[in-house]
């Protein structure tokens, strides 16, 4: 490996504000250089890209590259690039403030569920006064696919409100305060118990399309989904047949699997639909700059990295 005199940082993504972002590597680490994709520089003197839909094949160009930070929690947005180069490691952002934020979503929603609140808002509009039953928390089953980072701390928060979380992950071992199933062998009991289901999965190759038809089939008549994962996880036209047959209550989606969701697409005015703008949980310049340049330090003194994605399973 050639070592440049200038070891530089490279910020590459197509829809994130560049100046926030490197006023936020430059206050982190003022001794590093940072540049912005396209204006790269010599190739050679880039040491570590912070990306996010970045270009497919560009990080095949950078000689030295020693480390692909993904500026958000998910990868499947870089892994999706058939060229990367060997045996780059990958890191991904776990950070206290994303989490929180994504527990603040799940929890709005599954009350919004939970309380009936989209029924009411139904009721209102055709002028009808109409109190419907309504089961207490700990009676209300709430079900987690994906029990990460992001899962378990929705988990703790929904368990502080009242509810008991269950969960679905794709390795064995309990999970505290979790009534957890496992696998493909798992999830068939797992969602006939699901009322409200949030979808808080990695997208990859085995959660491609996992929400649709049978899915949908197998959980309680009425249940809601809250998709505030990945869009690819959602057969939508399978969602838009559970819905309008009435086999699902309502979802909330966030994620799409076209983003921005196209004018005219059919979830914009889908009555039963809640769309908001992948907001749930925004990546914080600050905290994903530090995270990236203490593993930049890490990878020049030789240490472990932080949040290191494991690429055979592919989150
Ligand atoms: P983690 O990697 O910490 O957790 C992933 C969880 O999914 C784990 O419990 C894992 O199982 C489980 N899982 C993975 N593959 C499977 C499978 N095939 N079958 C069953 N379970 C599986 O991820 P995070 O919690 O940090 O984030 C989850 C996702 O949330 C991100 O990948 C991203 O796509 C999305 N996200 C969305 C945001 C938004 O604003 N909408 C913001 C941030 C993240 P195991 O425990 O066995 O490893
Ligand atoms: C993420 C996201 O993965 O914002 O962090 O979707």
């Amino acid at each position: 490996m050639i070592l440049t005199e200038t070891m530089a940082i490279l910020f590459a993504s197509k829809t994130d504000p560049a100046d926030v972002w490197r006023a936020a590597l430059e206050a982190e680490a003022p001794d590093m250089e940072v540049r912005i994709w396209p204006e790269v520089g010599a190739v050679e003197d880039i040491e570590a890209v912070l990306v996010w839909l970045h270009e497919p094949g560009d990080l095949m160009r950078y000689p030295n590259l020693k480390l692909i930070a993904s500026l958000g929690a998910g990868v499947d947005q870089l892994l999706c690039d058939p060229a990367l180069p060997p045996g780059v490691p990958i890191t991904r952002v776990v950070d206290d403030g994303l989490t929180h934020l994504m527990s603040e979503y799940v929890a709005q929603h599954v009350l919004r569920y939970h309380r009936r609140a989209s029924e009411y808002e139904r009721l209102q509009r055709a002028e009808k006064w109409e109190p419907l039953a309504q089961p207490s928390a700990p009676e209300r089953r709430v079900g987690l696919m994906g029990l990460g980072v992001m899962g378990r701390d929705v988990a703790a928060k929904l368990g502080a409100l009242g509810f008991r979380p269950l969960g679905w992950r794709r390795g064995r071992g309990p999970v505290a305060g979790v009534e957890t199933y496992h696998g493909a062998d798992g999830l068939g009991a797992f969602l006939a118990r699901c009322e409200i289901l949030v979808c808080l999965l990695p997208l990859t190759p085995a959660t491609q399309g996992i929400l649709d038809a049978r899915v949908f089939a197998a959980l309680p008549e009425g249940a809601y989904v809250v998709n505030c994962a990945r869009g690819g996880h959602v057969v939508e036209d399978d969602l838009i047949a559970a819905l309008d047959s009435g086999r699902l209550g309502g979802a909330t989606l966030d994620v799409f699997s076209n983003e921005p969701l196209p004018p005219g697409h059919p979830f914009w005015r889908h009555p039963k639909v809640t769309v908001t703008p992948h907001v749930a949980a925004v990546t914080p310049p600050r905290s994903v700059a530090k995270q990236t340049i203490e593993n930049i330090r890490r990878l020049r003194a030789g240490e472990p990295l932080r949040h290191e994605v494991d690429l055979a399973a592919g989150y």
